[in-house]
């Protein structure tokens, strides 16, 4: 050991037991001391005992050599960008960007009237904050055919088709505010279920503004196909995050504000706060016996505390008491327990799914509480019988033993396994799989909300720094490989084998037809449908529009149509129109609309943004608009 290893000094800083090592291998010693400062104050116990990663271990090889491929594809959430990221793994390199709740000229979207469109008919917003991506599944396993997303600013729920890699639906969830956890039923989609983490008024319509005591938080599930929601369940308490059960039956949110406070004092002045297991078989057959309140067209179902859905033997959702203000809730991947992370305790609460159904005293569902460091926030999984828990305050990432900790008393630190630094205040973790029942166990990722000092430095706004954490080497040795300065600001990412997604590479033009005409070059043409409106229809290939110029009149409404009429992969062609902020990005076989109005009188060159090839500067039309 070198001697700052050796070295046993400890300071007290903030309430916190540190030793010199640590200040070492964080870095700069002022970027420690801020986090610190910044998270420690009003959270107390626990000690930092970090162990550092394998001195004498060669680096796992994350690089991935030109042209070759990564193994899995992780979708990143982007949360206050809206947007979902591809990244693969495990290179870190993005791949690609989903616009989903934002609009994004790179793609055309919310530039084109189908994207337009469904952006304005799910609440004419032109942000979300998007935190949970999931995947879709068949029998327990990923399916590779969709991805569904909260927006926890607007109560929204979004679906990108992975076919095309491509937000196809968004769902504005009636009588939510904020969808906050996002979960897919499983082993096999029957539902997307959403958090409604804010309470509110129920309907939300200007009655009880301040009787906070009538507010309500609502736990929603959406039919994955129509995107409807089919039913929602009133809570005590704020929702936070949810994940399911491996068998169908069981969606597991956490929660907090049991006391049903507005304030921050109001909502932590309990010791205890209350996990929400909803029993979907029985809260549908509350729907069936239409034991339910109708409100904005959406069967609402009354699993407060006090209700008499939830008295007797099989309450339709059971309240299962934690430590206040617990953080995340996942589910293992066999299905026998889900980890409820403290927070503000430094436990995580281990829920016995079995015993939901047969113990009538929720405190026996508890099955461990292991002590595992300050501020742990979320849990992943590597499927060889090993937690890993984020730890905010701490900057770290804790492996610990399930079973270990469900044998050991509660509050016991014995189930921990080592301790890895990470820079810094980490959010959400995730390993490779962890959401199916099989995990691929050889890489985490840790979502660290602060870079600091990691980083050139690019202004006061920081990226986010997602580290890649190899953890395949049996019983210790988690082992940091790489950082990866990320945009604001991701929360979650799932990850899912390369060989379970299919993605197309050119479009399938039955999957528009009837929709949207598909424009040979030999039908490219202007029909004026009104007075003041006209179609225009147009191919494109390399280097050419069908139409080399069209014309029409001053104040016309013009409805744009443009197929890309190429058959090979990775030629994307672009319509611009200046001064119109008009922007089509058209992939092979695919044909994108856009309508406008033509209000100045002029020559206007309409050219494509994509390079596409040698004469892709020439490649323009031109739109004459005439004087009225
Ligand atoms: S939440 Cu952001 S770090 Cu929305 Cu999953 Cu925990
Ligand atoms: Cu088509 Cu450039």
């Amino acid at each position: 050991p070198t001697p700052a290893e050796d070295d046993s000094t400890t300071l007290e800083l903030a309430g916190l037991e540190l030793s010199r090592r640590d200040f070492v291998k964080a870095g700069a010693a002022t970027g420690a001391m801020a986090g610190l400062a910044g998270c420690s104050g009003n959270i107390g116990g626990g000690s930092n005992n970090t162990t550092s990663s394998p001195s004498g271990s060669s680096t796992p090889d994350h690089k991935v050599a030109p042209g070759e491929h990564d193994e899995y594809y992780g979708f990143w959430s982007g949360g206050q960008s809206g947007e979902i990221r591809v990244i693969g793994i495990p290179s870190m390199r993005e791949l690609m960007r989903v616009p989903v709740f934002n609009t994004e000229a790179g793609r055309g979207y919310g530039y084109d009237d189908q994207t337009t469109e469904m952006l304005e008919e799910a609440g004419d917003l032109t942000w979300g904050d998007n935190h949970h991506p999931v995947l879709s599944e068949t029998d327990g396993d990923y399916d590779g055919e969709y991805l569904w997303v909260n927006d926890k600013a607007n109560g929204r729920i979004a679906r990108v088709n992975l076919k095309y890699f491509e937000t196809d639906a968004i769902t504005n969830v009636p009588n939510t505010q904020a969808i906050h956890g996002c979960s897919v039923q499983s082993p096999d989609t029957g539902y997307v279920f959403g958090n409604g983490e804010f309470r509110t008024p129920l309907p939300n319509d200007g009655r009880d503004l301040d009787n906070p005591d009538e507010y309500v938080s609502l736990f929603s599930a959406i039919d994955p196909e129509t995107m409807e929601t089919e039913w929602q369940v009133k809570v005590d308490g704020n929702l936070d995050i949810v994940d399911t059960d491996k068998d169908g039956r069981w969606a597991i949110s956490s929660a907090y504000n049991d006391e049903g406070g507005v304030t921050v004092s109001e909502m932590t002045r309990d010791d205890r706060d209350f996990v929400k297991a909803f029993d979907v078989p029985a809260i549908e057959e509350a729907v069936e016996a239409g034991e339910y309140e109708e409100v904005n067209g959406v069967p609402v179902v009354d699993g407060t505390q006090d209700s008499s859905l939830n008295q007797g033997d099989s309450p339709i959702v059971r309240y299962i008491p934690t430590p206040k203000s617990p953080h995340c809730v996942e589910v293992g991947p066999n299905g026998d327990y889900a980890f409820v992370a403290g927070k503000l305790s430094p436990t995580v609460t281990i829920i016995d799914i079995d015993a939901l159904d047969s113990s009538s005293d929720p405190e026996d569902v508890v099955a461990g509480r292991p002590k595992v460091g300050l501020g742990p926030l979320h849990t992943t999984f590597d499927g060889n019988g090993h937690a890993y828990t984020s730890l905010f305050i701490d900057s770290q990432a804790v492996k610990w033993d399930i079973e270990a900790a469900v044998e050991a008393e509660q509050g016991s630190t014995d189930p921990v396994i080592e301790k890895q630094d990470v820079h810094y205040n980490p959010g959400h973790i995730q390993a490779v799989e962890a959401m199916t029942t099989d995990p691929d166990g050889e890489w985490l990722v840790s979502l660290n909300k602060l870079s600091k000092d990691r980083f050139l430095p690019v202004g006061p706004i920081h990226p986010d720094n997602d580290q890649l954490i190899h953890i395949g080497q049996g019983e210790k040795e988690m082992e940091l490989v790489a950082d990866h300065p990320a945009y604001p600001e991701p929360h979650d990412c799932v990850f899912a084998h390369r060989d379970k997604l299919d993605p197309a590479t050119t479009w399938d033009k039955s999957d528009y037809e009837g929709e949207k005409e598909f424009v040979t070059q030999e039908n490219s043409r202007v029909e004026r449908t009104g007075e003041r409106s006209v179609d225009v229809k147009t191919s494109s290939m390399r280097s050419e529009y069908g139409l080399k110029d069209f014309t029409v009149k001053e104040g016309d409404e013009v409805t744009l149509t443009v197929t890309n009429i190429e058959g090979v992969r990775d030629v994307i062609h672009g319509v611009a129109i200046p001064d119109h902020d008009v922007h089509l990005s058209i992939a092979p076989q695919d044909t994108r609309e856009a309508t406008f109005t033509a209000d100045e009188p002029g020559v206007y060159w309409i050219y494509c943004t994509y390079f596409c090839s040698a004469l892709h500067l020439e490649m323009r039309s031109r739109m004459l608009v005439e004087p009225r």
